[in-house]
């Protein structure tokens, strides 16, 4: 990290990014010393060619981020604060070379998110969606029998990035019986699932993959047509991580040629555009990027936000910073 800057620099605006969750912008609104402006507008443009000089925080969604031509807008810049877990959204290599930290919204959604990859798993397996839309329909009332499906639990499940929301997927699955078995880095310690040291071997040995890996170019494409192939035919993909760690082009074949079972998808490549290959078949249940979309979690998003940025202005630091090693897979 380049340590010329001063921690408290000389700057005095806030920048707010939308879109951004309505209640931080409401927040950022209330100060005196912010602006809210859209992503990639001619008002932003226009507003960082008068007072870029000024801006010592920008704060930003975890999908509308900073790339580094942004990050260089603003000399006096100290500090991204992202609303969300993964910050694969702001350059983070140029953020650290420019003196700029970066914080994050940890462990706060980590519940949330895991609860909506126990959904994919149950819904990719027992389609219930399906079965409801029959009642819905009147179709169950004129005689049409539900279609059997597949057991959720007991399955052999692999996880992809053992790391707080990875653990909370194990959980649940675990409850549900299934034999939990993860890829990561390194082994994690006292850990009581099969651990297995690249994706090629986890999705050799399960019968569900889900993805819960940060983003960003350490794992950009880690899911491709090999480890999809290896998956298998009845195999089932989910992930509510980060479109870019799954080759989308490589998934929609998979999924055109029935080369996939199924597949449960809270993100894409290029949101919000969702392939139609995807958005139109049968195996695919796709979400529109929900997993922490609750009262709760948003809240205390919000909350963890808006803390590291009063800390940032007050005295220079973040209450949840993001280090560079903690970002490759
Ligand atoms: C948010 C997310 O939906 O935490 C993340 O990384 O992707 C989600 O929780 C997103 O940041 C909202 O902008």
């Amino acid at each position: 990290m380049n340590t010329d800057r001063p921690a408290t620099s000389s700057g005095t605006a806030v920048l707010g990014l939308t879109p951004l969750d309505p209640g931080v912008s409401a927040r950022l609104r209330e100060r005196g010393d912010a602006v809210v402006l859209p992503a990639d507008s001619a008002d932003l443009d226009a507003f960082l060619a008068a007072r870029g000089d000024d801006v010592r925080a920008l704060v930003c969604s975890g999908t509308v981020g900073a790339p580094a031509a942004l990050l260089r807008r603003m000399p006096s810049l100290g500090a991204v604060v992202v609303f969300g877990a993964g910050v694969d959204a702001v350059d983070i290599q140029a953020a650290d070379a420019l003196g700029v930290q970066v914080s994050n919204t940890p462990d706060v959604l980590s519940e949330a998110v895991a609860d909506t990859a126990l959904y994919l798993h149950l819904e990719t397996r027992r389609r219930f969606a399906d079965a409801r839309r029959l009642v819905a329909d009147g179709e169950w009332a004129r005689g049409t029998s539900p279609s059997l499906t597949d057991d959720a639990h007991g399955r052999r499940v692999g996880i992809l990035g053992m790391g707080r929301i990875g653990e909370a997927v194990a959980r649940r699955m675990a409850a549900l019986g299934c034999e939990v078995h993860y890829c990561n880095r390194r082994p994690v310690e006292g850990s009581p699932h099969r651990y297995h040291a690249d994706p090629m071997s986890l999705a050799g040995a399960v019968e569900t993959l889900v993805v819960a890996v940060s983003g960003g170019p350490g794992t950009r494409g880690l899911v491709g047509a090999e480890v999809l192939e290896r998956l298998g035919a009845e195999g089932v993909l989910i992930n509510m991580a980060r479109g870019s760690v799954v080759n989308e082009d490589a998934l929609v074949r998979a999924v055109q040629e029935d080369r996939l079972g199924a597949v449960g998808l809270d993100v894409y490549e290029d949101e919000p555009h969702v392939p139609r290959a995807l958005v139109e078949s049968d195996r695919v249940v796709a979400l529109p990027h929900v997993g922490s979309a609750t009262t709760g979690t948003r809240r205390a998003m919000r909350d963890l936000v808006v803390e590291n940025l009063e800390r940032y202005l007050a005295d220079g630091v973040l209450v949840t910073p993001v280090g560079m090693a903690g970002l490759a897979h």
